[in-house]
């Protein structure tokens, strides 16, 4: 017979060692340390699901390089990543060296990505090995659930998921390249009673194996139907920092985003964005700014998961016509976004990245502006301007000018001048570019004495580094200043 002690400690030894949920003042204390959260569930667009992503014989660094840089460009700060535990079981020292190599790209791009351990969503029976090719016109098709329905509810598996989330997470648990450990997406979504009463057995341990490796990460786990109920409490009990979903319009996010607020954690919205049900980047993003909670959308570059294609198509497929807006996704798979304006937004409430964010009055009280010192023609400038979803630079004010004078003086002393988007139209009146969100009817010109000269010659404006305008010759060369 099993001695009593032995048999308590047995137990309940998962409880005796490692760290406790954290105290409200050290989730605080780590949020406020974080650059604004704000990022996309991402998968590589040549992938399927999560085992296609991360087994070793389609795992593609190359192409998470190029689609990570994407994110970058965005000055995104986070993405929200999927692995599997049976890419692991098969393989633990192959997975966490992919895991290694994908920490690595993160980090090149400035990415601190939000590792997903557990997932309850879609397909039950995922299968190590060669993954199915997705279903024509269907979201999501091939991706699969883990751990499938069977380990959920086979105890005897259960040691096996434990070794897999204590050795990745331990792995991780003092690196500060990982944002932090969302240990179960939706974790009553797509399950029966009896898996339901397996999860409620199995979700507080998982929390508890993570904490017992004292990962210096936050753990959650997101709710996504309310917080009520026996699962949601689970979550939010266990949760370091609180998480959640929803695909709504704005009044009903904001209302969610209070209901989370009951908890006195950081909060981080971890799934939004279905453009069709009103929840998009241009509503939603500003409200996450706000009430300052982390912004996560679903969909990153189109690809074999199909997340333009909303939830229905797996009740109808669209085999024949394409939804008349895409549902998901930020990029297409040419790498180009979905919507510049979208891209535009994210880039604003990300800071502008690499740039100067001018607050002054006009232009809709916020505008980004980047100035490059390599000269161009006025065509080849614009062209590189929208290239990173921006216009040849638009000034709606005196502040404006101002504060673009002194950014220019400041960092770019190898330019005495550069184009902005004022040009000559047909007849011979002084037009901004019209492409794009930025587009005002502002009055504002500051012309040097003498200017503009009344030359067809000279269609172009730059900026000169006293502040004042003048034209001349589209032809030149010149350093150029791009804004959005
Ligand atoms: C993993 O994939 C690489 C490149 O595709 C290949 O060279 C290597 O042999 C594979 N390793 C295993 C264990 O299959
Ligand atoms: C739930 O699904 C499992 C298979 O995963 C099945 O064995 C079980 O009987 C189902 N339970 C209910 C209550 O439907
Ligand atoms: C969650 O925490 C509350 C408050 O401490 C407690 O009353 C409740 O029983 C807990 N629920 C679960 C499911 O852990
Ligand atoms: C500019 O030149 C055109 C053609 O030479 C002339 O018709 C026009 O009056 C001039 N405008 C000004 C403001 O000098
Ligand atoms: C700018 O240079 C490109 C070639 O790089 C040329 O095609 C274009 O016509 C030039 N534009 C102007 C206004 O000179
Ligand atoms: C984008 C950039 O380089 N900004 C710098 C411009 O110069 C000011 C003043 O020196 C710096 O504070 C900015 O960081």
């Amino acid at each position: 017979m099993v001695p009593l002690i032995f048999l308590f400690l047995t137990l309940f030894n998962y409880e005796v060692y490692g760290r406790e949920r954290w105290t409200e003042a050290q989730a605080s204390t780590w949020f406020q340390s974080q650059t604004y959260i704000m990022g996309s569930q991402y998968i590589t667009s040549d992938a399927g699901n999560q085992l296609e992503m991360f087994q070793n014989d389609t795992f593609n660094p190359t192409l998470i390089d190029y689609e990570l840089g994407l994110a970058e460009s965005l000055g995104m700060t986070t993405m929200r990543i999927f692995l599997h535990d049976l890419a692991y079981s098969q393989d633990p020292t192959g997975f966490k060296s992919r895991l290694e190599t994908l920490l690595q790209i993160c980090s090149k791009h400035g990415i601190k990505p939000l590792l997903t351990i557990f997932d309850s969503c879609w397909n039950a029976f995922p299968k190590a090995g060669k993954q199915p090719e997705p279903r024509t016109g269907v979201m999501l098709s091939a991706w699969v659930q883990s751990p499938g329905v069977i380990a959920l509810l086979d105890q005897t598996q259960w040691p096996r998921l434990q070794t897999y989330v204590k050795d990745v997470v331990g792995t991780y648990a003092n690196d500060a390249r990982v944002l932090g450990w969302d240990l179960w997406n939706e974790p009553d979504n797509s399950y029966n009673a009896t898996q339901v009463t397996a999860l409620e057995q199995l979700l507080p341990q998982v929390f508890d194996w993570a904490r017992s490796v004292d990962p210096t990460q936050p753990l959650t786990s997101g709710v996504f139907h309310g917080v009520t109920g026996a699962v949601p409490m689970i979550q939010i009990n266990n949760s370091d920092v609180v998480s959640f979903h929803n695909y709504d319009p704005a009044s009903n996010f904001e209302g969610m985003v209070k209901t989370m607020q009951q908890f006195n954690r950081p909060i981080i919205c971890t799934e939004y964005m279905a453009r069709t049900r009103g929840s998009s980047f241009i509503t939603h993003l500003p409200i996450g700014k706000q009430y300052n909670i982390g912004m996560i959308n679903w969909g990153f570059v189109n690809g074999k998961t199909q997340n333009n294609y909303p939830w229905d198509s797996w009740q109808n497929p669209y085999t024949t016509y394409q939804p008349y807006l895409w549902f998901h996704e930020v990029f297409r798979n040419d790498g180009t976004p979905y919507m510049v304006e979208e891209a535009q937004v994210i880039k604003r409430l990300n800071g502008c990245p690499k740039g100067l964010k001018s607050t002054a009055a006009s232009l809709k009280g916020l505008t980004c502006y980047n100035a490059y010192t390599t000269p161009l023609n006025s065509t080849d400038a614009a062209a590189a301007c929208a290239k990173t979803y921006a216009n040849l630079g638009i000034i709606g004010s005196a502040a404006q000018n101002a504060d673009v004078m002194n950014y220019v003086s400041a960092n770019f002393s190898s330019c005495d001048k550069f184009y902005i988007g004022l040009y000559q139209d047909a007849y011979g009146g002084y037009d901004w570019p019209m492409s794009g969100w930025t587009y005002d009817n502002s009055a504002y010109v500051n012309w040097k004495t003498g200017y503009p000269t009344n030359d067809t010659t000279a269609k172009c404006v730059v900026l000169n580094k006293d502040g004042t305008w003048t034209n001349q010759a589209c032809s030149t060369p010149q350093c150029y200043i791009c804004s959005y």
